[in-house]
């Protein structure tokens, strides 16, 4: 079950990914010549596999100035509107068409985790990663905390940051939730503090999409690659760039706060609807950054004989696949090794069992450099939102 716990910090890292494009709007004056062309064809670059747009024209004067893509921040930080994430859903395979985006523009959607989530449950039949996920929301241990930042105060829409903020419901402190939070009420009553690990030396949150928008009930916000930094106490500080990450939601902007219109869909075809989660929310995570992380952690490994500069596991891009291994010159006796050396380092020699059979488990699906091999692992995930709100102390106190 140790190696669970690293599937949650992805996960979580996962759930919330920021976007990080810096560009601020300067352009102020629209000069250029007007755009009358329709688009009305199927797509003939190499490329463009998607669907024809058939939209009406612009018509209007170009903008050849700098993009628009940096709504006007607001400074008012924790004055909300707010989300707060009570469902986290990472469909598995063979479910993926009612998750997720296409990354690898084959009209279907890709969702790698979900590949090993059902690899796992294969290898190890009581491995639940939904219902680990569910349980971790519902204890509260992923509090995951959204921002609205910029929308226009009265409707709730329009340009906005989106922040992402990891919290507690206990506000009081003393290790339980104090609101009873029922996801069936769905009605916006719960009450949380920020975590202080989730902001930046100058209380901005490490987490966020600087892009995104609320119109006509859609929440939409990216593709952009972007830096995610999340420490996760006592393991690591997940530090990675999620490529190509987007949000897409059916949203329902109320007096408190943002929810998700969530979704019946029968995605089983037992002829029963479930309930989905009306957030999208996915992007790519290269395998380099997994395996350097995999590599920071096993340099912490002297209990395993690993010296601290070694790199225990070989990965790169193959002639057909790929390829990652632990370096047979490296000899790795974990025996030693407790659970205080970490989640890691107990389970090496395991991990280096496994390590050559990674890129045959699906998990490794998308190309992103255009060589045809495959070096990313995508990611969708389903998210109910429902509003919430903060504490009259919107930060919680640094753990001891
Ligand atoms: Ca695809
Ligand atoms: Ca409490
Ligand atoms: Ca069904
Ligand atoms: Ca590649």
């Amino acid at each position: 079950m140790k190696k669970l716990s690293l599937l949650m910090a992805l996960g979580l890292g996962l759930g919330v990914v920021g976007c990080g494009d810096d560009a601020k709007e300067t352009a102020t004056t629209d000069t250029g010549t007007a755009d009358t062309a329709t688009d009305t064809g199927t797509g003939s670059g190499s490329t463009d596999t998607g669907t024809a747009d058939t939209g009406t024209a612009d018509t209007g004067t170009a903008d050849t100035g700098t993009a628009d893509t940096t709504p006007v921040p607001t400074d008012a930080q924790f004055s909300g509107p707010f989300s707060y994430v009570w469902r986290i859903q990472l469909p598995q395979a063979g479910t993926a068409a009612e998750c997720c985006f296409d990354f690898t523009g084959d009209g279907v959607t890709d969702n790698g985790l979900g590949t090993l989530t059902g690899a796992l449950g294969a290898i190890s039949p009581d491995t639940d990663i939904q219902a680990t996920l569910d349980s971790a929301v519902a204890d509260g241990s992923i509090a995951l905390l959204l921002e609205y930042a910029g929308l226009d105060e009265t409707t709730k829409t329009g340009a906005t940051q989106l922040w992402f903020y990891l919290a507690t419901n206990d506000v009081n402190g003393d290790g339980s939730g104090d609101q009873t939070w029922d996801p069936a009420l769905k009605g916006g009553e719960g009450i949380f503090q920020v975590q202080p690990t989730s902001l930046d030396a100058d209380g901005k949150p490490l987490i966020k999409f600087e892009s995104a928008s609320i119109d006509s009930n859609v929440l939409g916000a990216g593709p952009g690659d972007f830096p995610l930094t999340i420490p996760i106490p006592g393991l690591l500080t997940l530090d990675v760039t999620i490529k190509q990450a987007t949000i897409e939601a059916d949203v329902r902007p109320e007096a408190s706060g943002i929810f998700t219109n969530d979704a019946d869909i029968d995605s089983d075809g037992d002829g029963v609807s479930e309930v989905w989660g009306g957030g999208k929310l996915g992007g790519v995570i290269p395998v380099e950054q997994v395996i350097g992380i995999l590599n920071d952690l096993a340099n912490d490994c002297a209990c395993a004989g690993i010296a601290p500069d070694a790199v225990v596991i070989i990965a790169g891009e193959g002639t057909d696949q790929y390829d990652v291994a632990c370096d047979p010159n490296i000899t790795i006796n974990d025996s030693a090794c407790t659970d205080a050396d970490g989640l890691i380092c107990g389970n090496l020699s395991t991990v280096c069992g496994f390590a050559p059979a990674l890129p045959t488990l699906g998990l490794i699906d998308v190309d992103t450099n255009g060589n045809t091999i495959p070096d990313a692992i995508s990611v969708g995930l389903r998210l109910s939102m429902s509003g919430a709100a903060l504490a009259a102390t919107p930060v919680a106190p640094a753990a001891p």
